[in-house]
């Protein structure tokens, strides 16, 4: 399998957390998250409420080692520096975090996944050398104040209609019950919060997304 066709497939089901989100304890929700199948995991420390500091790297390192345990690749948003220091499997940034080419450099050959919002921010991310895009928010979401404008799925399909080859997820507002449609749109998968950290069974929300995610890829 080559290297773009693994991260298409670790992005089918991408959950993100942090200790903000949802109500339960974190290691157990990612646990039962694991359980349920996610294929990707990102530590995402951010919001109101959000550790600094020591916590948020205790959190990290017991996060990363559940990861560890299950064969699921670990993720850190926006932390370049914590990132090495975990020994994560990739880094995640935005248009407001460090650049994309800037953190390429520093990661070397470690995931890397970059949130754009337009083509040229997508042709951008590619050239800096991104292994994946995340597009957003795709519906409405609660996870996130600053987000920009609702995309929905037009901008993925119009990423593909341009011709964009590079892995996409999408992320803002997923659940089992609209998750086909981002597939659908062109998305290799898709990324979630709250329908998962805010479900109260994350096993069984878990495994409902990825069966809706699953049957869609195997239509295309
Ligand atoms: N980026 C765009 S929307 C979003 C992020 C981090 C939040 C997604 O959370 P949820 O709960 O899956 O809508
Ligand atoms: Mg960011």
């Amino acid at each position: 399998m080559d290297y773009k066709q693994k991260i298409e497939d670790l992005l089918t089901l991408y959950f993100i957390m942090g200790s903000q989100n949802g109500q339960g304890n974190p290691e157990y929700v990612l646990q039962q998250a694991i359980e349920g199948g996610i294929t990707l995991f990102q530590f995402r420390e951010k919001g109101e409420g959000a550790l600094q500091g020591d916590e948020k790297r205790r959190l990290g390192e017991r996060l990363k080692q559940i990861c560890k345990d299950a064969g699921v690749p670990f993720i850190v948003n926006d932390d370049i520096e914590l990132a090495m220091q975990l020994d994560a499997d990739g880094v995640h940034v935005g248009q407001e975090d460090e650049k994309a080419a800037v953190t390429r450099k520093q990661i070397g050959n470690k995931i890397l996944g970059v949130s754009t919002h337009t083509l040229e921010e997508a042709h951008q991310a590619i050239a800096d050398g991104a292994d994946y895009l995340g597009l957003g928010p795709i519906f409405p979401t609660e996870s996130k104040d600053d987000i920009r404008k609702v995309h929905g799925l037009d901008l993925i399909q119009a990423f593909r209609r341009h011709d964009i080859q590079t892995p996409i997820v999408g992320i803002g507002g997923i659940m089992s019950a609209n998750a086909s449609d981002v597939i659908q749109a062109g998305g290799d998968g898709v990324s979630v919060i709250s329908a998962i950290a805010g479900a109260e069974d994350a096993k069984q929300a878990t495994v409902q997304l990825k069966q809706a995610v699953r049957k869609e890829q195997l239509e295309d």
